[in-house]
């Protein structure tokens, strides 16, 4: 169970964040909206919500998840693969500080985006992507394993990060969408497959007992009601004009 999630609140530079899309920069008002939306779900899932001051240094910072990965057992700072993100993970880890005694770190050359690492109880599964490089992996796994943990690790082919195309749902229970269906890594799982037109809504996220879906994505709505799950749907449309989802917006731990 999670009590307690870190979002950051998007500061105007947020239409100057990083984007593969071609959707245009997004609305400012919306933006908010959307995301106090987004800290109400998270509130309706029983968790704590600490709401961090909006940081204009930074235009991507509201995508807290990719700073850093919780663990039971310790915080590991990443190490953001961009370079107009590197410096978020100064103020996450003050955050941290409060409420972590282990904290560890991904060290240069080592790179690596928590948006890439995927949790399965107490597996860990690391994507090799644009953002996260094999230092950087080498230096989380062997971090983890210090814990106790275990990890494999996967090569990202087209999708931003791993999480960008792959929930795990507890129950042997994987969303999946693209790439990450037929990946050999997967096939012990029951993957709700998720097709192309509704990609997207692959972001999702378990919060204790509820998924997390974006907004608009009916298939996806019904797939994951019909294994069995009670739905939230939040609208994150503004963010995806930057790449981002629902899981992206948030620590939780
Ligand atoms: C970026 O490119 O870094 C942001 N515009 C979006 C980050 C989304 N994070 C994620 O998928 N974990």
């Amino acid at each position: 169970m999670f009590t307690k999630a870190i979002v950051r609140t998007p500061c105007r530079n947020i239409i100057n964040g990083l984007t593969t899309t071609n959707l245009g920069p997004p609305d400012y008002e919306k933006v908010i909206n959307q995301h106090q939306q987004y800290i109400k779900a998270l509130e309706k899932c029983d968790l704590e919500v600490l709401v961090l001051d909006a940081d204009e240094d930074y235009p991507d910072s509201t995508f807290v998840e990719d700073t850093a990965l919780l663990t039971p057992y310790c915080a590991v700072i990443a190490n953001p693969g961009a370079f107009s993100r590197k410096g978020e993970i100064i103020k996450i880890e003050r955050v941290l500080r409060d409420y972590f005694t282990n904290i560890e770190r991904i060290n240069e050359p080592g790179s690596l985006d928590a948006g890439d690492i995927l949790k399965v109880e107490n597996h860990y599964y690391i994507g090799l992507s644009e953002r996260t490089n094999k230092e950087g992996t080498d230096q989380l796994v062997n971090i983890l394993m210090s814990y106790g943990s275990t990890c494999s690790t996967l090569s990202l082919e087209k999708a931003l990060h791993l999480k960008s195309g792959v929930a795990f749902l507890g129950n042997d229970n994987l969303v999946a969408t693209g790439e990450f269906v037929s990946k050999s890594e997967f096939q012990d799982f029951v993957i709700l497959r998720i097709d192309a037109d509704e990609e997207c809504a692959a972001n999702c996220v378990l919060v204790n007992d509820n998924v997390l879906i974006p907004m608009g994505f009916p298939n996806t709505k019904k797939s994951i009601e019909s294994a069995g799950y009670q739905v939230i749907e939040v609208d994150v449309s503004e963010f995806r004009k930057l790449d981002g989802g629902l899981s992206c917006l948030s620590l939780r731990f």
